[in-house]
Formats: C-alpha cells, structure tokens, sequence
C-alpha cells in the first residue's frame, strides 16, 4: 500500500531557468514564460540583468574546458538576460522537457528552442539538469529573500 501511494506523491521541485540574450531580443520573454505557466510552473523569482563575461564565466565554468567555452560566455553577455526560479511538480525535468534539446534542429515540435532558438549556441533558454544544480544555480543568481512562497 506504502508502494502504491508513493507512485501517486508529488514532488515540489524549484529548478533555474534563463531566457538568454537572442530570445530577450526577440521580445519573446513573456510568451516563453506563459509556456512555464501552462506546464503548471510557477515563477517564483525573476529579474532581467546584464551578465558580464566574467559571470557568465563563472557561471558556466562546468564547461571550461569545452571548445565553445569563450563564445557560450561572449554570447551570454552579448544582452540582457531574464533569470528566473521556476517551482511546481518535478519541476527540474518538466522544464527540461518544455525547453527541448540543446541543438534546436533535434528539439521536439512545441518545444521553446524548437519555436524560438536561432542556433545550438544561441539556444533561447538555460533549465538546471538536475535538483542539485538547480540548488547551485539559484544561490548563485538569487538570496533567500527574492524566492517567493506562491500557495
Ligand atoms: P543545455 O543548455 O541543454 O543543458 P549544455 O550541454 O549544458 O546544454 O551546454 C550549455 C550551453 O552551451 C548550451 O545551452 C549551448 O548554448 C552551449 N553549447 C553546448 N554545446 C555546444 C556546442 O557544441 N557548440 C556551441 N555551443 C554549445
């Protein structure tokens, strides 16, 4: 019976997100974040800011010793960016799973980098890979008192 029950538990996720440079240009912030809506995630934090070369560095220093390390970083300090918390049930892969994959030319139909993403380096949006880097990924853009409780 335990068994049976746990299958049907929901688990309240929070996971990153950033809507990068290309689709804040394309002033498609707003219908990308309604996607997060319609999936049934919550933004719980969000603010627009400029990253400079140094952070982005730091941010994606996980990818430091990849070819395309020094452009992801120019890239996403080319403009504004929108930095966000999302929450709502598995949260981490939900998102995952509405953003598509990294390559927009493999991304499924419907998903954001299918209808938005111009390029596999210019790919609309970042989502955490998993509930730890989520964790890491929020404390590094977001302090305590900026993440909302949303009932
Ligand atoms: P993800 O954003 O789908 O999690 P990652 O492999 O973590 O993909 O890569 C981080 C970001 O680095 C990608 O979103 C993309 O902007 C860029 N990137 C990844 N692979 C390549 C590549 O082969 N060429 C250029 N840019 C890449």
């Amino acid at each position: 019976a335990v068994f049976f029950h746990q299958e049907f538990t929901m688990t309240i996720e929070r996971t990153f997100s950033i809507i990068k440079p290309d689709a804040v240009a394309k002033n498609v912030v707003g219908e990308i974040q309604s996607r997060f809506e319609k999936a049934g995630l919550r933004i719980i934090a969000s603010k627009m800011i400029r990253l400079t070369p140094e952070i982005a560095g730091k941010f994606y220093e996980v990818h430091k010793a990849r070819p395309f390390y020094n452009d992801l970083c120019s890239y996403m300090s080319s403009g504004p960016v929108v930095v966000q918390v999302l929450e709502g049930d598995g949260a981490v892969l939900k998102n995952r799973d509405i953003m598509g994959a990294t390559n927009p030319k493999d991304a499924a139909p419907g998903t954001i980098r299918a209808d938005f993403a111009e390029s596999i380096d210019a790919n609309a949006v970042h989502g955490s890979d998993a509930p730890e880097t989520a964790a890491q990924e929020i404390a590094f853009f977001f302090s305590g008192t900026e993440l909302c409780d949303r009932p």
